[in-house]
């Protein structure tokens, strides 16, 4: 994969976000000069063998939600090989089990390309057990299952991908009606973490468009709508501080990210939608130099942020604008209530929301559940919860499956001794 290269970044504290880079070429050939400027100034490659290495450590976690099983079934086909697949449900599982046929799916899936992968639903009794054992009661609702909401399932899916014990986590949704598109963003995590050199590093996808009808004629729209909003408070939120404008943020509310386990364990993650755009303010919190950081280690080292604007279209199932309305407030709350947040942002959020009929005039806005990370659950009693009492949480082995040696995704063996 080619990309080009990042000329600007912007630091906020050890977080250096940088500018968004182009896929210029989705497969650049067997060219070996790693991570170098090219001789064609203005990009760099990442060689065939580079994303090899590093999808061999990484563990993609697919949320789902009562989504159509060829939909799924096309996702999980874009998942390159060396990919660890986790799936997250909250689909219904009456009148029709919908987490059964997902994990039949899940299960043929591997049989036919001789992988592994791991499933679990959300709202198992058993699961919540699990966790709860492990040290996360906030996770548990007044019913005794962890909560709904798709923060959640990628919370999930982090403590599975820890122990699996590869070292890198990737999240791509269920709705993705472009298997291609799937393939570029695994890729695009591939290449990005391969060339942040850092054991902290994040990557956030901005895809480069997303198709629409509109008078019956296909319209491809440049931006998402809501991630309009998301991007300029954060954007703004930086210039506070700086006291220079900047649009560096282009990827705050990206569905489709990755990042080092090493900096994912540490982070908190937000419940519902309002996880995405947490990340942000978190690391800010965490590692914007303004707080006490608890990771020194860290703040000696650096968090960056690589931005990739990938090639294919964005196209995915259309929740409705009540759907979209609630992310937008839901990013704008985090924001809004984070400890680093300057004053004078704060007003100018609040009165946003007022103007746009969210809130009413000297009301608060909500806060949203914020999670304790995932680096302090005890991950031994996770797993011996999960192996016991978790009836949905089920283990393939498509290599097993094949007749070759067994390879389980996930077993007491892989979980790595001393968590983040
Ligand atoms: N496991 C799980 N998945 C969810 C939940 N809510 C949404 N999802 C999934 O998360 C992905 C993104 O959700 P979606 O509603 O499409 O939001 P959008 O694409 O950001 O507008 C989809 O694959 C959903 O099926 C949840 O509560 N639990
Ligand atoms: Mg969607």
């Amino acid at each position: 994969m080619r990309l080009a290269d990042s000329f600007r970044s912007e630091r906020f504290g050890a977080v250096r976000i940088h500018e968004l880079q182009r896929v210029i070429e989705l497969d650049s050939g067997a060219q070996a000069d790693a991570g170098r400027p090219a001789l064609e100034a203005g990009s760099r490659i990442v060689p065939p063998d580079a994303l090899r290495a590093v999808e061999t450590q990484l563990v993609i976690v697919v949320p789902c939600m009562n989504e159509s099983r060829t939909v799924v079934e096309g996702v999980l086909s874009g998942i390159p090989h060396d990919c660890l697949l986790v799936l997250v449900s909250n689909s219904d599982r009456h009148p029709v089990d919908r987490y059964e046929i997902e994990a039949q799916t899940v299960e043929q899936f591997c049989r036919l390309a001789g992988r592994p992968a791991i499933t679990v639903h959300q709202r198992d009794p058993g699961l919540a057990a699990a966790f709860k054992a492990a040290g996360m009661e906030e996770l548990i609702d007044d019913a005794g299952l962890v909560r709904a909401g798709k923060g959640e399932a990628m919370l999930i899916g982090m403590a599975l991908a820890a122990m699996t014990g590869r070292r890198y986590v990737g999240y791509v949704d269920a709705d993705n009606y472009v298997p291609g598109a799937v393939h570029e963003y695994c890729k695009a995590y591939a290449a990005g973490l391969f060339l942040a050199g850092s054991p902290y590093s994040m990557v956030r996808i901005s895809w480069h468009s997303k198709p629409k009808l509109r008078d019956g004629r296909l319209f491809f729209s440049r931006r998402g709508r809501s991630s309009e909003v998301t991007n300029e408070w954060l954007n703004r939120f930086l210039a506070e501080y700086s006291g220079f404008g900047t649009e560096v943020i282009a990827t705050g509310n990206a569905g489709e990210h990755a990042m080092s386990l090493d900096l994912g364990l540490k982070l908190r993650l937000a419940g519902g939608f309002a996880v995405e755009p947490f990340e942000y303010v978190d690391l800010f919190e965490q590692f914007g130099g303004v707080l006490d950081s608890a990771h020194p280690d860290v703040m000696n080292s650096s968090v960056p942020v690589v931005q990739i604007e990938t090639r294919n279209p964005h196209f995915h199932d259309n929740k409705g604008e009540e759907h979209v309305q609630g992310m937008r407030m839901q990013a704008l709350n985090v924001i809004y209530h984070s400890p680093v947040t300057l004053p004078a942002l704060r007003a100018a959020i609040a009165e946003f929301l007022v103007a746009q009929g969210a809130l009413l005039p000297g009301q608060e806005p909500p806060r949203e559940r914020i999670y304790p990370p995932v680096g302090e659950l005890d991950l031994d009693l996770l797993f011996d919860g999960l192996d016991a009492e978790a009836l949905s949480f089920r283990r393939f082995d498509g290599r097993a499956a094949a007749g070759l040696p067994p390879a389980p995704p996930i077993d007491r063996g892989t979980i790595p001794r001393a968590a983040a």
